[in-house]
This record gives structure tokens, C-alpha cells and sequence, in this order.
């Protein structure tokens, strides 16, 4: 730490270049120069120096990306110029249409013409306003003639550049693309919302679209939201940058920049290139780690491009070739409701079941009682279902004309489907809930949280068994699972002694994690696992949080005034206090361990590593957190720059990727022995 303002000056210069350097290298060249944990440590290093100086902050130092008050709305504003949508085409014979149809325009271009081939991300389409090289505004694209102003939000999105990466910037310049969600963070949304009783998103483009207009910039930071750069307006050369002349040389510009694009696209010079991009994709995209739902082709020349210009909707020279939707039509055989584990009631179809995007679907959520009644759906109607990747299948639409004249209507229940009680129905939200501390159906949800991955993860005790468990009355509070003995669960249906005895060393064994999983697994609303983590570090105690004020919580980094009374209304209830009493007695950890691991050896200091498949005795997260602890790097996707890929049970495409790239193979027991 430099000791006088000069060094400490220099130092804060020296950090933010290099800082700036490597977000450059791992968002815009996928080709990180830093390991995370070293970010990280000088990331806190600059932090700690503006802290002690802070007339030295500036809007574009990489610490000043989370705003700390949320906004009050956001100021409508026009674009400068229009964020056009895209036409579609759904069949080759439509491509070939939108072809001739430019080519009648300018019947005299002889040139050959070249096309751009890019993958349509399926996100939230975005407007970016650089001045003098640094970010000034994010707009959201609206209506394409006036949008949003989310600059704060924008500034969240580490992709994207709070200063470009250029020592001549031009004094304006315009940048579009797609925000979107990976489909790997956007599972975990849902699984957070789902925990707090929150509806979970349809899919990643509702959730970036959802995630833009969040007020509170806090809760936008957690949510990771990506970014694809594919269009750039420039106000004049300069020495770093000519104006770009067609769309493959503004993609290079846009990298140059320090823009993340994406890296799929292809200079294609016929339609016959087109196609096979197209059907290379097809199939290629589902493996992908986000959402696409097309390809986005367009005339290369911007001369050409100028030439056709726009319709009222959509530019001439550009045209979005869609996949086809997975798609099917089933019968709705009835519909039920769903008492979640937060006493929210939500009408779930049943359905005759179809195939659908590689899946059996048999049932499909309907969210509330306000989506009952857009569909107007009845039991015995046939409706369409999509399912967009690996996402919740939703009902897209009722076939009113295939209606039979036994269809009933349903209306939402009055009271408790489980417990017999009053459903509250509150205005703000459409979401009915039963509202009876002890409700079965609450109690189960309650149970099946608790044993959950991310919470005690309690291999033995699934759904079944805790149905068994509420149903006959052995458990009516989490605490009882602890007073299980193998004699009482052996007397249970499909429980042998053996099963018998593992579920109860299970969850004897769960009295060793720690203290943050403790805490997820009380399920308290809007603590999600990422919350749980953060208020087990600044509460290393469950005295510590219980006596903590709606204050002292909401004045974490990044926890937000509904989170932080949210936790101490729940510890003010006695009936929480008691649990807690009881889960003390019972050996479980309320308070944070002392890691060792902050001297473990740094044995996988800049190895990169991917795990794929189920491993012996590591779940896929204390591995990964092994990894860091020992100053490896844990990512998603196999490529050149992988060293190991560690092999689980069922290992997939990941295994045959590695294979392919011959990249090391490690067993869990080769990662346990390549740390020592
Ligand atoms: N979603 C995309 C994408 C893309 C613009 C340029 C002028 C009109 C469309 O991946 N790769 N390229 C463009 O080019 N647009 C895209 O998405 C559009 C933007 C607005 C609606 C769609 O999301």
C-alpha cells in the first residue's frame, strides 16, 4: 500500500489501466491476462485507495459500476437514431424473397455482394452513448423511437466498457447490442426466485428484458446480464479508428473498442453460404451457454446498406432467419393447483403428454389466476406449448375452435387445496397464497429446500420421503428431521434398514456445512443462495444476524432495503427463534467456520478447469470452490484455453469436446491429488 498521495496517486492510475487491460482481455478477446482472484485482490487494492482519497473517483473507474441508491423511474428518451426491429424470414424460400426483393431496388449493383451471417441472441436490445470515450447513457430499445434510460443499470454489465479501449476515442459514438442472460445464471435466478416465492422468469430474454428495468442497480449487479456488441455509429475517424465501410469491419472496430462480439458470425458471399450457416448452426446453438432463436443476415456494404435503407419498422438490407420455435399442440386434462414452499398457489396444467424440444412435457405452469384469464383456458382445451430451450414449457395460446363441449372453466381456489385454510389474494402481485404457518404443503416445501443441493444437500431424503415424513406426522418442523431414527423411517413405505440408515447418517452428516448454507436453507424470503453467502460473511453468526437491525443489513454491498426486513422480520417470529434453538441443540453450524482455505496452497495457480458429469463425493459447487481455494479457474464451457477437464458420471458434450481438443482428463481423485 503506497505510503504518500504521489505514490498512492500513481498507484490508483496504475491499477485502474491495468484493470481496464484485462476486463478488455477476458470480455472482448475471450483471452483472460489476470486470474479472477487476482482481479479481485487488486480490484479491493483500488477500492480501498479511492476510499481514502476519493476526490480522485472517477465515473469510469471499474469500482464505480454498482450504484447505491435505487432509482425512483426511468426518464423516457428519444434515440438519436431509430433502434430498428428485424423482418423475418422462416423457410429458405424466404430468404431467397428478401433477396430479390433488395436486388429489385438497385437493379444496377453489379458489385458481388457479401453477406454478414450472425447469431440472433435472444436478449434485450440495448443503446450505448460514448462521449469522449466514456460511457455517458444505456437506453433500452423501446418502442425503437424512444427508450429508457437505465444508464446506472447499464453500468452493472461488466461486458460492457465504462471507457473504450482506445488513447483516441472519438467525441461521440453510438454502440448496439443484446444484453442477455446465460442460461446457466438464468436456471439460477429462477432457483433464487422460486426460494423466495417469486414467479420464476418464462425465459432469459423476459428475465434480461425484466432485469434492464429493475430500479435498484444492486439487484441488477447480481444478476450477471451479458452483452453482444453488432452495430456502431461513429461521429468521425481518428487516429485509432477509420470509419468502418461495412458491417464486418464495424464488428472489428467494435472489438477493437473493447466491445464483446460474438464470435459465430461468418462472411458469407452466396445464399448457398447462407444455408449452410444456417443448418451448421442448428443444432450447434443448443449447446451453446445462452439463448439464440435465429440468424441475423445482412448486406456487408454499408454503401449498399445506405442505398436500400429502411422500411417503417425494419432496415431493407438486414433479415432475421428464424429457427423454428419448439412448438407442439396438446389437451389440457385437467388443471391443478400447486401450494409452493411459500404458500404460493400457482394453477399448473396437466397435460396429455407431448414431445417437446427433446422432452416429455406433461405439464406446464400457469403462472396466476390474470394468465387464467388472458388464455381463457378450460379443461379439455387444446393448446400450444413452447419450450425455447431447456426453459419451463409455457402455454403459449388456446385453439378455442378445438373447444369441446364438455371444456369446464377454472377459477383459482378460495381456500388451501392441502390445509383448508383462506387464500390471501394480494392486489400487487397476481400471486394467491395460503398463508398457514403450518401448512403441509408449506411444511414439505419448507423440508425439500432444507435437503436441497444448494442448502444441507441431504443425499437420501427426496421428495417422496418427506411427503411420507409431513403425511404422518414424524415431522413438523425441520429440527424433527434430526430426532429421525433408522427404526421410525424403516417402517416407512420403499425404505428398507439400509436406505434407512443412510438417510440418517445423511442428515447427521449435514450438521458439517456451513453456516451460509444453514441460513439458505431456512428459506427466508428473498434470500437467495448468493444473499445467504453474503450475510453469512458480514454475520458470521446466527446471534450476530438476530440481533442485526433492518439497517445494519440493508447497508451490505448490494443487499437491498425489502431483503434486509425481509431477514429480521423473520428472525422476530418465535417460531424461528425456537427452530433455531432447536437446530443449535441438534450440532447444526450457526456460526462461520474458520477456513483454511485462506493458506491453501495455490497449487492450481492459472490452470483453467471444467467440470462435467456427477462426481464420487464432490457436488459440482465444493469442487468448483476447491479449485478457487487453490487459485484455479472454474468455467462453463471446454476450449484451447481449458487444462483440465475434470469427469464425472454421465459426463456430456463437454467430454467429447475435450476429447476432440485432446485436453487432460482428470478423475475426481486426479483433481484431489493435483492439489496436494
Ligand atoms: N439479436 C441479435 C441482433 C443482431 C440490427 C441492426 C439494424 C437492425 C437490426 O443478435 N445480431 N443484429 C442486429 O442488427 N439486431 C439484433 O437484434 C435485434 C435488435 C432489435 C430487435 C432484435 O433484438
Amino acid at each position: 500500500m503506497p505510503s504518500n498521495p504521489q505514490n498512492a496517486r500513481a498507484r490508483v492510475s496504475e491499477l485502474r489501466s491495468l484493470l481496464q487491460r484485462a476486463s478488455y482481455a477476458y470480455y472482448a478477446l475471450d483471452a483472460p491476462i489476470l486470474e479472477d482472484a487476482v482481479y479481485d485482490q487488486l480490484y479491493h487494492e483500488l477500492l480501498s485507495l479511492e476510499q481514502q482519497y476519493p476526490e480522485w473517483v472517477t465515473p469510469d473507474s471499474p469500482t464505480q459500476r454498482v450504484g447505491e441508491q435505487p432509482a425512483q423511474r426511468f426518464e423516457s428518451v428519444q434515440h438519436r437514431i431509430p433502434l430498428y426491429s428485424l423482418e423475418n424470414a422462416f423457410s429458405q424460400a424466404d430468404l431467397v424473397a428478401w433477396d430479390q426483393r433488395w436486388r429489385r431496388l438497385v437493379p444496377d449493383w453489379e458489385a458481388s455482394v457479401g453477406y454478414v451471417a450472425e447469431l440472433k441472441i435472444d436478449g434485450s436490445a440495448l443503446a450505448l452513448t460514448y462521449e469522449q470515450g466514456v460511457l455517458v447513457r444505456g437506453v433500452t430499445r423501446g418502442d425503437g423511437a424512444l427508450g429508457e434510460e437505465i444508464t446506472q443499470n447499464v453500468r452493472t454489465i461488466r461486458a460492457i466498457p465504462l471507457r473504450l479501449n482506445v488513447q483516441h476515442p472519438p467525441d461521440w459514438i453510438e454502440v448496439r447490442g443484446e444484453a442477455f442472460l446465460g442460461l446457466t445464471i438464468f436456471e439460477q435466478i429462477n432457483r433464487d426466485r422460486s426460494q423466495s416465492g417469486e414467479p420464476p422468469f418464462a425465459n432469459p430474454r423476459n428475465a434480461a428484458a425484466g432485469t434492464l428495468r429493475q430500479l435498484d442497480s444492486r439487484i441488477v449487479a447480481q444478476r450477471q446480464l451479458d452483452f453482444f456488441a453488432y452495430t456502431l455509429h461513429i461521429s468521425a475517424a481518428t487516429p485509432d479508428l477509420t470509419v468502418p465501410e461495412t458491417q464486418w469491419q464495424a464488428l472489428e472496430s467494435l472489438q477493437k473498442l473493447g466491445f464483446r462480439i460474438n464470435p459465430h458470425r461468418r462472411l458469407c458471399q452466396s445464399l448457398a453460404d447462407l444455408e449452410a450457416y444456417y443448418q451448421d448452426w442448428a443444432l450447434r446453438r443448443l449447446d451453446l451457454p445462452y439463448l439464440t432463436d435465429g440468424v441475423v443476415v445482412k448486406l456487408n456494404a454499408f454503401d449498399l446498406q445506405a442505398q436500400l435503407g429502411f422500411t417503417q419498422k425494419a432496415p431493407r438490407w438486414a433479415i432475421a432467419w428464424k429457427y423454428p420455435p419448439e412448438e407442439a399442440a396438446t389437451r389440457v386434462l385437467n388443471i391443478s393447483v400447486n401450494v409452493g414452499r411459500t404458500g404460493a398457489i400457482t394453477p399448473v396444467a396437466e397435460l396429455q403428454p407431448v414431445q417437446l424440444a427433446g422432452t416429455t412435457v406433461s405439464r406446464a405452469t400457469l403462472h396466476n389466476r390474470d394468465r387464467i384469464f388472458e388464455l381463457d383456458i378450460h379443461i379439455g382445451d387444446t393448446v400450444v406449448v413452447r419450450k425455447a430451450g431447456e426453459i419451463i414449457p409455457e402455454v403459449l395460446r388456446v385453439l378455442p375452435e378445438l373447444r369441446p363441449a364438455t371444456a369446464q372453466s377454472f377459477t383459482m381456489p378460495t381456500h388451501c387445496p392441502v390445509c383448508g385454510q383462506p387464500v390471501v389474494q394480494s392486489e400487487e402481485e397476481a400471486v394467491a397464497r395460503c398463508v398457514n404457518p403450518v401448512c403441509p404443503a408449506i411444511l414439505k416445501g419448507v423440508l425439500v429446500h432444507w435437503v436441497s443441493r444448494d442448502a444441507l444437500d441431504i443425499d437420501g431424503v427426496g421428495e417422496k420421503l418427506i411427503e411420507q415424513l409431513v403425511d404422518q406426522g414424524l415431522v413438523r418442523s425441520i429440527a424433527d428431521l434430526y430426532d429421525l431414527t433408522p427404526e421410525t423411517l424403516a417402517s416407512l413405505e420403499r425404505m428398507g434398514q439400509k436406505s434407512a440408515r443412510n438417510a440418517v447418517s445423511a442428515i447427521a452428516a449435514s450438521q458439517n456445512r456451513p453456516w451460509s448454507r444453514v441460513l439458505y436453507g431456512l428459506g427466508i424470503r428473498h434470500v437467495g443462495s448468493v444473499t445467504a453467502q453474503q450475510l453469512a460473511t458480514a454475520f458470521p453468526s446466527v446471534a450476530q444476524l438476530a440481533a442485526a437491525t433492518p439497517k445494519s443489513i440493508a447497508d451490505l454491498h448490494g443487499i437491498g432495503p425489502e431483503i434486509a426486513q425481509s431477514v429480521y422480520d423473520w428472525f422476530q417470529t418465535s417460531r424461528h427463534q425456537h427452530l433455531i434453538q432447536r437446530l443449535q441443540a441438534a450440532g447444526l453450524q450457526l456460526a462461520q467456520k474458520e477456513t483454511s482455505d485462506k493458506n491453501a496452497p495455490q497449487s492450481l495457480a492459472g490452470k483453467t478447469f471444467v467440470l462435467t458429469g456427477t462426481l464420487p463425493t464432490l457436488k459440482r459447487n465444493e469442487a468448483k470452490a476447491l479449485i478457487e481455494a487453490a487459485g484455479g479457474k472454474v468455467t462453463g464451457s471446454v476450449s484451447q484455453k481449458t487444462d483440465y477437464v475434470v469427469v464425472g458420471e454421465e459426463a456430456g458434450s463437454k467430454l467429447e469436446k475435450a476429447k476432440s481438443l485432446s485436453i487432460p482428463l482428470l478423475s475426481e481423485a486426479d483433481l484431489q491429488n493435483l492439489m496436494k
